[in-house]
């Protein structure tokens, strides 16, 4: 029998957590393999922002085949209801209490990690531990190698991507959604460059603006409202035109299809890291910061699993130290359009070959089939 899902997730903080488990449901909900999917989250108005459908004051609602639960206070103290066949807790959020006290050794418990190239994520992915009323839970780590459960895509991502990336006029369309001007979408179409920036605010924005102004195109920045804590003006004139577009947020699927559209997408954190890649197009990525600068040694293993060459990898470093000096000398050489092309040929073959794994919708029930067979 096909298994159900009961995936718990807690907003921490920005819309990885729920985007990541907004994925991993709705892909689960379409895979033939898998039973019922519900989704128990703690904020619904975060989760409505990134899936617009989604009612942020309803106790429980469907949405593209899945259950979500608001997952509050009063619903930890309510009757605890059965527990699915897998149960995922994303990133170490624990289900409540009374869930726990209804799970039995039937159910595959795990914990769903956060993504990272990160050597030592190999030799813990899978791994049990015991937990204190004698169930195992089981790390389970998405990654980049087949010794770690790969990574979120659905299986046909990539023939839409090249269906739309080929369609001019559904770029424009997009853009015209999203309230860019007749002007710039006159502009676009005729060769202007399309950079999107979905970035943390210590990155080195301007130095990113000056740099596109010494570049022989003119150029439209995209990025997300509420995003960038300073004030921007809406267009400069270095050299060439360089204006920048705000949007609303848009939902998942719309956002990858800005990225499908642009010719560099900057992005941060894991899920829209992983959505880059998807997209083909050159890009730079922007780890989620944390203490003691465990974020660079996160983008160090990428970078070094990546096809990239020295010029991008240093980009990438500058825009995460801050360094705009850094940044504006290695985009000197990655702007002009052949440069910029390679980049994007390079993201191109890595998510071809990327996408020959298992991907983590896929890899979970693999792991379910084998361990309900061992117990
Ligand atoms: O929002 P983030 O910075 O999330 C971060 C990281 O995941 C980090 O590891 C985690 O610890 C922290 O949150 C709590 O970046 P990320 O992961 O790319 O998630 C953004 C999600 O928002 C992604 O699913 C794409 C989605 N999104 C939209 O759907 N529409 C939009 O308009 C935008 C801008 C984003």
């Amino acid at each position: 029998m096909s298994p159900s899902f009961d995936i718990f997730c807690k907003v921490v903080d920005n819309y990885g957590d729920i985007g990541v488990c907004w994925r991993l449901a709705r892909r689960l909900a379409a895979h033939p393999g898998s039973g019922a999917i519900r989704l128990w989250v703690d904020d619904l108005l975060s989760f409505a922002r990134i899936a617009p459908q989604v009612q942020p004051d309803a106790a429980t609602q469907t949405v593209a085949g899945v259950t979500i639960v608001c997952w509050n206070d009063a619903q930890a103290s309510a009757p605890a209801q059965q527990p699915a066949d897998i149960v995922i807790e994303a990133f170490a959020c624990s289900p409540p209490a009374r869930y726990i006290q209804n799970m039995s050794d039937q159910q595959l418990w795990i914990n769903l990690e956060y993504l990272s190239a990160q050597d030592w994520v190999e030799s813990c992915h899978g791994l049990p531990s015991l937990q204190p009323n004698g169930l195992r839970k089981f790390f389970f780590f998405p990654g980049f190698t087949p010794a770690t459960g790969g990574l979120l895509r659905e299986p046909d991502l990539l023939a839409r991507r090249d269906a739309f990336q080929v369609n001019p006029q559904a770029r424009l369309a997009l853009l015209a959604e999203l309230g860019v001007s007749p002007e710039w979408l006159e502009l676009l179409a005729d060769g202007a460059a399309l950079i999107y920036v979905f970035c943390y605010p210590q990155a080195p924005l301007p130095a990113l603006l000056q740099a596109l102004g010494q570049h022989e195109r003119d150029a439209l920045v995209l990025m997300p409202k509420g995003m960038w804590p300073r004030t921007l003006a809406d267009s400069h004139r270095h050299g060439n035109l360089i204006a920048i577009h705000q949007h609303d947020f848009v939902d998942q699927s719309r956002f990858d299809q800005l990225l499908w559209s642009s010719d560099l997408n900057i992005v941060r954190g894991e899920d829209s890291l992983v959505r880059a890649i998807w997209a083909g197009r050159a890009m730079m990525w922007q780890p989620y910061i944390q203490e003691e600068d465990a974020h660079l040694d996160k983008l160090d293993a990428w970078l070094a699993r990546s096809p990239y060459p020295d010029t991008v990898q240093q980009a990438m470093r500058a825009w995460n130290r801050n360094d705009g000096g850094a940044l504006a000398a290695a985009l000197q050489h990655l702007l002009p359009p052949a440069s910029l092309q390679k980049w994007t040929n390079l993201t191109l073959a890595w998510s071809a070959e990327l996408a020959q794994a298992d991907d983590l919708a896929q890899s979970l029930l693999s792991f379910y089939a084998n361990n309900h067979q061992t117990r």
